[in-house]
């Protein structure tokens, strides 16, 4: 019996996970390989699940909790896409504020499954917008404080923990976004890393563009001891730095009598949340938002406070009506991102003549991960 290869990518919240799991599905499909994608959050209505499929790849969601705390969900979930598609490739992107996936996802799969799935070596993106300031204050002895209880990154030193853990499991490191970086980024940050993760690879890539993916795929193809950094992690920390986050997933069906522009609607909606939160000092780890209507699609994010919102996919159509989804992360109270959420969608819907109507909205803080498996030693 022939086994599914299993990848899973990692990565802080907006790292780019999404846009390198559409790239490298893409990628394998051109060598006619079927693929199957899994994607999961902490609630429904997932912006990145409409994203690959909008994109015609079969997608599962594991909704609720991460991965670890889903486990058996997951393997229900990839028995779907077995059953519906006998994919060669399952990609999987666990949530972007989740760690200790190896000991928890990647150990129990190799033990537990190993005759059905041959687990790929586990890829972890670094997102440079946060992970620079992370590094160079992990580094620094005394760090001045910063917003967001202590942490010059925007986040406090607890959700900069996740951060480091999640770097600290990799078999790879892949520093995304190199289409916007200097050279002189690039190699701080490769530095930073270094000495921080000595010996592990860091492949410089963009998700976006593709630069660098060759390596990716050597690296995916690649058998050998993997998987098997088993985190010595605080879980109270992890738990705290998690619970930290506002998480708030909405969906809402506007409808106009004039057509208007879908993709400035949609780029509207997450930089006038970012000048709405601004004021609260609260970082944004991503602000996603997706427009869908008759099969057109578009995509806007924002993936910190100080960045700038960028239409990621264009649908380029003119719409009377669209389903809105947006994913919200940020550092602050869920309830207060939920009223600024709520008054935003209001403004950029009257703005256009439009009415919001049968909004779904879940906004809370993440609970503390207990996952099904956790090896303590590599198999
Ligand atoms: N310039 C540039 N933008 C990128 C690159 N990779 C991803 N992005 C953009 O970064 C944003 C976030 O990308 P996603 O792929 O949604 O990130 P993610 O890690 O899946 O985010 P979560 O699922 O929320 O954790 C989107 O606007 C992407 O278009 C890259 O290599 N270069
Ligand atoms: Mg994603």
């Amino acid at each position: 019996m022939t086994t599914i290869r299993f990848i899973m990518l990692g990565g802080f919240l907006g790292a780019g996970k999404t846009t390198a799991m559409a790239r490298l599905a893409r990628h394998f499909m051109t060598q006619g390989r079927r693929v199957g994608i899994v994607t999961n959050d902490q609630a429904e209505d997932l912006v990145d699940t409409h994203t690959l499929r909008e994109q015609g790849f079969p997608v599962e969601e594991v909704a609720g909790a991460c991965f670890c705390c889903k486990f058996t969900d997951l393997i229900d979930k990839v028995g779907s896409l077995e059953t519906a598609q006998q994919p060669d490739v399952i990609l999987a992107e666990p949530v972007g504020s989740c760690t200790d996936l190896v000991a928890t996802v990647v150990q129990p799969l190799k033990d537990l499954y190993g005759a059905r799935f041959s687990v790929a070596p586990y890829p972890v993106l670094f997102k440079p917008s946060h992970g620079l300031k992370i590094l160079r204050e992990s580094l620094t002895p005394n760090p001045s404080p910063g917003k967001g209880g202590g942490g010059t990154s925007g986040f406090s030193p607890k959700a900069a923990y996740i951060f480091k853990k999640q770097l600290e499991e990799a078999d790879a490191i892949l520093l995304n976004r190199i289409d916007e970086l200097t050279p002189s980024q690039i190699d701080e940050i490769v530095g930073l890393v270094g000495k921080q993760h000595p010996g592990v690879p860091v492949l410089r890539v963009s998700a976006k563009t593709g630069a660098g993916f060759d390596a990716v795929h050597e690296l995916l193809n690649q058998q050998g001891a993997f998987g098997r950094k088993i985190l010595d992690i605080d879980y109270d920390v992890y738990a705290e730095g998690e619970a930290e986050l506002g998480w708030l997933n909405t969906s809402v069906r506007v409808s106009a009598a004039n057509a208007f522009d879908l993709d400035q609607f949609l780029l509207d909606v997450v930089t006038r949340l970012q000048g709405s939160l601004k004021g609260t000092g609260a970082e944004v780890a991503h602000l996603k938002a997706i427009g869908l209507w008759e099969g057109f699609f578009g995509v806007a994010n924002l993936v910190s406070s100080d960045g700038v919102a960028t239409l990621s996919l264009p649908s380029r159509c003119q719409v009377k009506e669209t389903d809105l989804i947006v994913n919200a992360r940020v550092a602050i109270d869920p309830a207060i991102l939920r009223e600024h959420v709520e008054k935003v969608i209001q403004t950029v819907c009257a703005e256009r003549g439009a009415q919001p109507a049968e909004a779904k909205t879940q906004s809370f803080r993440p609970g503390r991960p207990t996952p099904t498996h956790r090896y303590a030693a590599a198999t």
